[in-house]
């Protein structure tokens, strides 16, 4: 009889960062909260500001054990422990924007004539529209995924999307509708893995290039859901001053940022973030940096219009850059489809399809 040997299912985070960054500094909506009337109108002012002045907001106490996060990040290790040629069988066809599977590394060209080394594995949600094969690791643990995907619809995105609504003075489950879990969307979990470049590669990225591992850019759905990341990369432009502040890594916390679908829905009241991903600081540019992250987005069928509200009405913000330019008004499936294929075309040059038109009324940007 074999004997069971018990598994270590924790995932390694690497130690924290040292050096003295600029840190931005970021409102926290605290979930617990949410359960008492007074607790959700205070955190819906202290949400609506977070996202008018910052667009990134960290969020805690949402009722997910650190121990469900820490499995989600074992698991998305393991899946990066396998050989090229078996993560490579779940390449989409990125060139005409799928995105759900595997994108191996080397597609972007980095500045310094580096070529990105991030490797992407997106999961879909799981409504019944996206069936998709898995690498066995995947496969035999895709109940627990679904559980935790689940969860974070549950607990993170039907309050935050409540918190939102009740601040634009709508009915408390107007984003909910729009997000219904069983519905047709894009939203998906991911596991990111930036491999760290070293030697040469290292030098020419920060020396003669401007050491991003991806460039400013913009989220395309709702919110993103960042897990606790302790390798510092992530930097945020900062609203009103321009300036580039880094992420802190905060324990059980969640990262948020607001993003393009929910600017067209708010005529750019609340604006999509703008933040990118850089190397390391010294002490941690010698570590891969694994990624757990949740991308939310409406429904498909949802026309990408202004919604009606009194606090937007009010403040003058009834018409997005559709809308002003008079351009016909994409569905969230056919935004999603086209900003994906601008996104996932392979590179061969630094900047490239900058300002090429994605939809007509908006461009592909890189943000400096
Ligand atoms: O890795 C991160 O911290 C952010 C990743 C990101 O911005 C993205 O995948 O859109
Ligand atoms: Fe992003």
């Amino acid at each position: 009889m074999p004997i069971a040997v018990p598994q270590i299912f924790k995932y390694d985070y690497v130690p924290e960062t040292k050096e003295n960054l600029d840190w931005a500094d970021l409102p926290t909506i605290d979930l617990s909260k949410f359960s008492n009337p007074e607790g959700k109108a205070e955190l819906a002012q202290i949400l609506i500001e977070a996202i008018r002045t910052k667009g990134f907001f960290y969020v805690t106490n949402f009722g997910i054990p650190q121990e469900k996060v820490d499995r989600q990040f074992y698991l998305g290790s393991k899946f990066y422990d396998l050989p090229l040629d078996e993560k490579s069988k779940y390449i989409p066809d990125l060139e005409n924007g799928e995105y759900n599977g595997y994108r191996p590394a080397g597609r972007a060209a980095l500045a310094g004539g580096v070529r990105d080394q991030t490797e992407v594995y997106n999961i879909p949600k799981f409504d019944g529209y996206h069936d998709r094969d898995h690498p066995d690791v995947i496969k035999e643990n895709i109940g627990e995924i679904e559980e935790f995907a689940r969860s974070l619809h549950t607990n993170v995105l039907d309050p935050l999307h409540a918190l939102i609504a009740i601040a634009l003075e709508l009915p408390e489950d107007f984003f909910i509708n729009l997000h219904k879990y069983e519905n047709p969307s894009e939203d998906h979990l991911r596991y990111m893995m930036y491999r760290h470049f070293s030697g040469d590669q290292l030098k020419k990225l920060t020396e003669e290039g401007d050491g991003l591992y991806s460039l400013g850019h913009t989220d395309l759905g709702t919110l993103t859901l960042l897990f606790r990341q302790p390798v510092a990369a992530l930097q945020i432009k900062d609203h009103k001053t321009n300036d580039w502040k880094w992420a802190k890594p905060l324990d059980g916390s969640l990262t948020v940022n607001t993003c393009d679908a929910l600017s067209f829905l708010t005529g750019g009241y609340i604006k999509s973030t703008v933040h990118r991903v850089s190397v390391p600081p010294p002490d941690q540019n010698q570590y891969d940096r694994l990624g757990l992250l949740y991308f939310a987005r409406p429904s498909n069928d949802l026309p990408l219009k202004t919604i009606k509200s009194p606090l937007l009405e009010r403040e003058g913000f009834t018409q997005n850059e559709f809308e002003k330019g008079g351009h016909k008004v994409p569905t969230m499936g056919e935004f999603v489809k086209l900003k994906q294929t601008w996104q996932q075309k392979k590179r061969q040059n630094y900047r490239e399809r900058e300002d090429e038109v994605i939809v007509e009324g908006f461009k592909g940007k890189y943000h400096d």
